[in-house]
Formats: C-alpha cells, structure tokens, sequence
C-alpha cells in the first residue's frame, strides 16, 4: 500500500545545493516514488559536537509502493552511489538521506527508527517539514510538527537559499553517472 513518505536530505562537503538536487532525482527515478511536494533549500548551521561547515538541508514528500525497509534500501544506495563514506557519526557528508516520517507509522527496529529520532529536536528538518505541509502531526509524540519550533536553541540557524520551484528546476537539470567519485 503507498504511504506518504518525508525525507530529509543533507549535505556539507562540496556544492551543497547540487547534491541535493541529484539526490532528490535519483530517488524520484525510482519506480516505486511518486512526488508529493518538495521545501524550499536551506542553509543550516550545523547541529554536532564536531566543528563543520553549514549544511544545505531540504525535505521532499513522496507517495512510496513498498515496504519502510524497501525506501531504507533505496536511500542507502543513493548515499553510496553519490560517495558518501561512512566515517565520523554526525561528521561532515557528501549527502545524507534519513526517512523522517512514514505515514502515521511508528517503527523502532536496530537499522531503522520511525519517526527519524531527531525529527522534533532539530530545526533543520522542521522547519522543512512545515513548509511542505503545516498540518503535520508527529505519529509518536501525538502534537503538530510546528509545537516543537518553540523549544528549539536559538544556535540552529536556518536560512532560505533558494525556493522550491527553482529546486525542481534545478532537478530537472541534473544528468545522474551512477558515481561521480
Ligand atoms: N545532519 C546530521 C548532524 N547535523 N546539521 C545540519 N544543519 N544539517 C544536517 O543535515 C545534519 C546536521 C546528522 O545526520
Ligand atoms: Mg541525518
Ligand atoms: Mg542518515
């Protein structure tokens, strides 16, 4: 059955705004994905203990025809194919892929937790999130996306780079080589 799917996507090595852009693509040319809406790019100051240049940060919504480990799968492939290396957890990364909503499902396994653990503490994705659509609900902790902007730390800063319907213009544009590193 298709669920409606919110993925986050990250990156802070290299251009940014282009990677997103070709990891945002490469998803959608999967048969099994359908677009549902996508958030303006953002630049976002790094939330990690480890010192690192700010992040373009963006979320898209898709209608998925599989199962939550299926998209996992999926994006992992796309992380790997685009070079990302698994080093330092919360280090600097070419692109990062996280499910951060599956529906009002609500999943807590060793490779993959839904509702995406971090989804109501961080800026970055909320704020995204909000923008696609404002009447999100969090399926664990039972409030609106937006109650949480509230409780947030003034340190994650995040700006608008560029608007959605420049993004999928961008996309449009993107050819993808199954690597480029
Ligand atoms: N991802 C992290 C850790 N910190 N900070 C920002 N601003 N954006 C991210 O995508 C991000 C982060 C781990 O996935
Ligand atoms: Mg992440
Ligand atoms: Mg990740």
């Amino acid at each position: 059955m298709d669920e409606r799917v919110f993925i986050g996507v990250g990156s802070n090595m290299g251009d940014g705004v282009r990677h997103c852009a070709e990891a945002v693509g490469r998803t959608l040319r999967d048969g099994r994905t359908r677009l549902l809406g996508i958030s303006s790019f953002y630049a976002t100051s790094p939330v990690s203990p480890i010192l690192q240049d700010d992040f373009v940060n963006c979320v898209f919504s898709i209608l998925w025809d599989g199962s939550p480990p299926d998209l996992l799968l999926l994006l992992n492939g796309i992380e790997s194919d685009m070079g990302r290396k698994r080093t330092i957890p919360s280090g600097p990364r070419v692109i990062d892929l996280d499910i951060l909503l599956f529906g009002a499902i609500v999943i807590s396994t060793p490779s993959l937790i839904i509702p995406h653990p971090e989804l109501h503490r961080r800026r970055f994705v909320l704020v995204p999130c909000i923008e696609i659509d404002p009447s999100l609900l969090h399926p664990a902790l039972k409030q609106p996306l937006t109650s949480f902007l509230a409780g947030i730390d003034s340190s994650q800063t995040i700006s608008i780079l560029m608007g959605a319907t420049e993004v999928m213009g961008l996309i449009s544009t993107i050819p993808f080589a199954k690597s480029s590193h």
